[in-house]
């Protein structure tokens, strides 16, 4: 993958004696994604998007079509209807109809009871779609104000709203942890394998997550607002993910009065429920990227003969690079030459040869010790949380749940529980990197 690897590879001195020092540097690197890996990644992400476009546009655009009929039709025979009306008159009302709905009125509303969008519980909602970044926008400011003020408060309120959910999430995870952690006993009791345990409680984990923050509120929405089970379900993913549509708005139905415990119950029910999806998506994510990996695997082995055929010719010169290099360090010195840092190109890396190829070994090397047998700790990499940190060494869209924790370290053994709170478990004896 790549044409990095074909370069010639640069001189590196003292192999033995500079392993440490490669060490750290691999450690510092193999947060960076490579060149390579990013374009590989915007293409998988574009093919995604266009292939999302093409099932939307078949979806959604015979329904849309139909329904501009259908208005279109109204609009004729409501003049036919009324031939006293202009069709210019009409339009005009029509077009104020839509200001107002824009802004957040009820067209219906007559002068005596007029609602507002922002009153004291719809601004608090309102606030709380900024700093979730959910962003319904079923309200928004219309003032210049309102905008410049919108825009202070999600600088702050979105990093404040971030740390609550990581605590959250850290009580969150603790909880469901040591519930898990007892079923997880009477699984070892039973002696179960190792590993069927933590596909077993993964599954546990998503079921009663799902249970208390997807399937009860669904019910609790479908008999609340009344929307039918898919429009619930809907409601709740798009909601939880952030994605925020504001088609459907719990508690948003000006024509409805609802118990007064519904819209606080609906916060929690938002701060509990961003934590897990967080936790959720953060899984799919790890999911994708050892996906990923085992898919460079592959492709590495179809690529292996070419490789091999390359890394003859560049060990070649790649030795006789080195001892040349050794040489000019060596008279260099017994010259009383100040060795600076442009004599060696191992310190520097001279323009055009060195640093791409180097960059590229290591980082190959760096993927090889997590191959073959933690694929499936990877898999499951979400138990445990150090792990999952580790692996999400990434910018997220959303405030992970257990960021800003004490990363882990590839080299080093890994706990392999990483549910707080949890005691010392046998199951911990799966991978201590004993086979890296
Ligand atoms: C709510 C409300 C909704 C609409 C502006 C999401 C926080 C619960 C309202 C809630 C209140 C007023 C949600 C809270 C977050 N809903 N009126 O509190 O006219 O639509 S409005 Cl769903 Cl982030």
């Amino acid at each position: 993958m790549g044409c990095e690897g074909s370069g010639v590879a640069p001189p590196s001195g003292g192999t033995t004696l500079s392993s440490d020092l490669d060490w750290a540097e691999g450690a510092r690197r193999d947060k960076v994604m490579k060149k390579t890996t990013v374009l590989a990644v915007l293409v998988v992400v574009l093919t995604y998007l266009m292939v999302g476009a093409t099932v939307f546009q078949l979806l959604e655009q015979p329904y849309e079509q139909s329904q501009w009929t259908s208005i279109s039709q109204a609009r004729e025979s409501f003049l036919l209807d009324n031939t006293c009306v202009e069709p210019t008159r009409l339009d005009q009302l029509l077009e104020q109809t839509v200001v107002a709905v824009e802004l957040g009125l009820d067209p219906f509303g007559n002068s005596s009871n007029v609602s507002t969008s922002w009153d004291l519980g719809s601004a608090f909602f309102f606030a709380g779609t900024v700093i979730t970044t959910i962003g319904f926008g079923n309200i928004s400011p219309k003032t210049e104000g309102g905008k410049i003020f919108c825009i202070v408060y999600a600088l702050v309120g979105i990093p404040m709203f971030g740390f609550l959910l990581a605590g959250v999430g850290d009580q969150l995870g603790s909880a469901l942890g040591q519930l898990i952690g007892k079923v997880e006993d009477i699984f070892l009791k039973w002696k179960v394998s190792p590993t069927l345990i933590r596909v077993l409680s993964t599954l546990l984990f998503i079921l009663i997550g799902c249970l208390m923050f997807v399937c009860f509120p669904v019910l609790v929405f479908r008999w609340m607002e009344d929307w039918p089970l898919l429009d619930s379900v809907y409601f709740v993913v798009v909601t939880l993910t952030t994605i925020g549509f504001g088609d459907y708005v719990a508690g948003g139905d000006s024509k409805r009065v609802y118990r007064v415990w519904y819209k606080p119950v609906v916060w929690f029910w938002i701060v509990f429920g961003l934590a897990y999806f967080a936790a959720i998506l953060s899984m799919i994510g790890d999911w994708l990227r050892v996906l990923s990996k085992r898919t460079r695997a592959e492709m590495g082995g179809l690529t292996t003969q070419a490789a091999n055929w390359t890394a003859n010719l560049t060990t070649e010169i790649k030795v006789t690079h080195k001892r040349l290099s050794l040489e000019i360090r060596d008279k260099a010195q017994r010259g009383g030459v100040a060795l600076t840092q442009k004599a060696s190109p191992e310190a520097q890396g001279s323009p055009g040869l060195d640093p791409g190829p180097r960059e590229w070994e290591e980082a190959e090397a760096e993927e090889e010790d997590s191959r073959p047998f933690d694929f499936l700790g990877e898999d499951l990499a979400f138990i445990d949380a150090e792990e999952s940190d580790r692996l999400s060494g990434r910018p997220s869209p959303m405030p992970a749940v257990r960021r800003g924790k004490r990363r882990g370290h590839r080299k080093q053994p890994r706990s392999a529980n990483g549910y707080p709170g949890q005691q010392e478990h046998p199951l911990q004896t799966r991978d201590t990197g004993e086979n890296i």
